[in-house]
């Protein structure tokens, strides 16, 4: 008999809404996990991929991940895992760092045997690299086998992978696939092989409505439920509490009554997405946000898709935008030639192809305009020196601009309940050194994962104190 837990979609290091508090969430829940797993003794850790939400995890990730793992290892419980999508690096894998340090094993096509089972690993692999595929695994004498991948499998939502050709094709016949990148828990049975999702361990998306959890996999002659080699049961995890509130306003009402309805709910620390529609009045999200987080919620999204009559009734809160990059500029008392190179950049009479050329002309025209270089000295300025926004510069997390919430919101929960799965493929990197992954499916890339990197959210930043103005110029270029 073997016992394992087997656990995926981990995601750690993914500041949801841009909180400190829900990347930390994601931690405490692979923490969880093993914490389970060292008191119930099991005999493995399977892990089916997407340990990390982002192939750049920070250091502190990467410090509490080995900490958690060697808890394990300290335990004598081995943690076994492939490579998902959203971690995949073009070099080496994180999870071969960890191996490296003796805390993890890499599955692949050879067995590892744990108990009387034999393990094998199918990493993510693109749709477009699938049919050179030859799903080859190499022998065992273990009483049973079980295949770890991550992709997303028939007959769940969102398949794009054929369960019954890997089943078919590969040499070795396996009692259960367990697998990673559905978001979604379930179970089924295809070609007499038990398949399934444990389902993330946090929601990663508001559309992860239902609880979260893992699955206690048991490989025995006599196991109980259905099939007579595989017991697959499902763990609940005590995760951060998501609160929904719909509100359907009738003529007349407004924010009052999202009020009222907002307040029938406990929000003590929890995530809160507010849906609002109907024919009623015009409601400002920030305010219902507010509101509730007053009440003590820890995060609020309220998402209001009703046609806004364009009478002019909306105000618009904030200053215009080009007055407020006007006065910063003022205030950092640029050089004439710098002035020239921040409008090429920031213009929109400059195509974006024509930046580079454009700022090189500018630039070599100051040069060719005399010796004494005036034009690339700061000017002199009345205006206060930069301030102490820089204070805040590194710690990305904290200092979005408020802007951000309310498009957080709306895009969150209109996700496809599924998951992230697919759509996490592709973390939401615009960078050139994305993996082929990325490229399958760029219509995905955006809608879960506003803030998965902090760089081009920096990069696009208005305002130039939030960096030190310099290094973010290259990214223009
Ligand atoms: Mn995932």
């Amino acid at each position: 008999m073997t016992r394992v837990i087997h656990t995926g979609d981990t995601h750690i290091g993914y500041s949801q809404y841009h909180s400190p508090v829900r990347r930390q969430d994601f931690l405490d829940a692979f923490e969880a996990v093993v914490d389970d797993a060292v008191d119930d003794g099991v005999d493995a850790v399977v892990h089916a991929g997407d340990l990390f939400h982002d192939r750049r995890p920070e250091l502190r990730d990467l410090m509490g991940t080995i900490s958690v793992l060697r808890r394990l290892d300290d335990a004598g419980v081995p943690f076994l895992a492939v490579v998902g999508n959203h971690e995949s690096t073009r070099g080496g894998q994180w999870l071969d760092l960890f191996e490296r340090l003796g805390l993890a094993t890499r599955l692949g096509d050879e067995p590892v045997v744990v108990g009387d089972t034999a393990f094998y690993g199918l990493d993510h692999v693109p749709v477009s690299r699938r049919d050179d595929l030859d799903y080859a695994f190499a022998d065992h004498d273990a009483e049973y086998a079980a295949l770890v991948a991550h992709g997303l499998f028939e007959p769940f939502g969102y398949a794009d992978w054929d369960t019954e050709t890997v089943l078919t094709e590969s040499d070795i016949d396996f009692d259960a696939m367990l697998l990673g990148d559905n978001h979604k828990p379930d179970t089924a049975e295809v070609a007499d092989t038990w398949v399934t999702y444990p389902g993330s361990t946090e929601r990663a998306s508001a559309s992860e409505r239902e609880g979260r959890g893992y699955n206690l996999v048991v490989f025995d002659a006599d196991a109980a439920g259905g099939d007579d080699r595989v017991e697959i049961r499902r763990r609940a995890l005590d995760t951060r509490p998501f609160v929904f509130v719909s509100v359907e306003l009738r003529e007349g009402e407004g924010e009052s009554r999202v009020r009222e309805r907002v307040r029938e709910y406990d929000l003590a620390e929890a995530v809160v997405h507010v849906d609002i529609t109907g024919e009623g009045d015009p409601v400002t999200p920030a305010a219902v946000e507010e509101f509730a987080n007053d009440e003590g919620a820890l995060i609020a999204r309220v998402t209001d898709k009703r046609e806004v009559d364009a009478d002019g009734e909306v105000d618009v809160s904030f200053a215009d935008p080009e007055d407020a990059v006007r006065d910063r500029l003022d205030e950092m008392a640029l050089s004439t030639a710098a002035r020239d190179v921040e409008s090429a950049v920031r213009e929109d009479t400059v195509p974006d192809a024509n930046v580079r050329e454009t700022v090189k002309r500018r630039v070599e025209e100051r040069l060719d305009e005399g010796e004494d270089l005036g034009a690339f000295e700061p000017v002199e300025t009345a205006a206060e020196p930069i301030e102490t926004d820089d204070d805040d510069a590194g710690d990305d997390d904290s200092d979005e601009p408020e802007g951000e919430t309310v498009d957080g919101g709306s895009d969150e929960p209109a996700d496809e309940t599924v998951d992230d799965g697919s759509d996490e493929s592709d973390t939401g990197e615009p960078k050139p050194d994305d993996s082929d992954a990325d490229q399958q499916k760029p219509d995905e890339s955006a809608t879960d994962e506003p803030d998965a990197e902090s760089d081009p959210a920096e990069a696009a930043d208005p305002d130039p104190a939030s960096t030190d103005g310099q290094v973010s110029m290259e990214d223009y270029l």
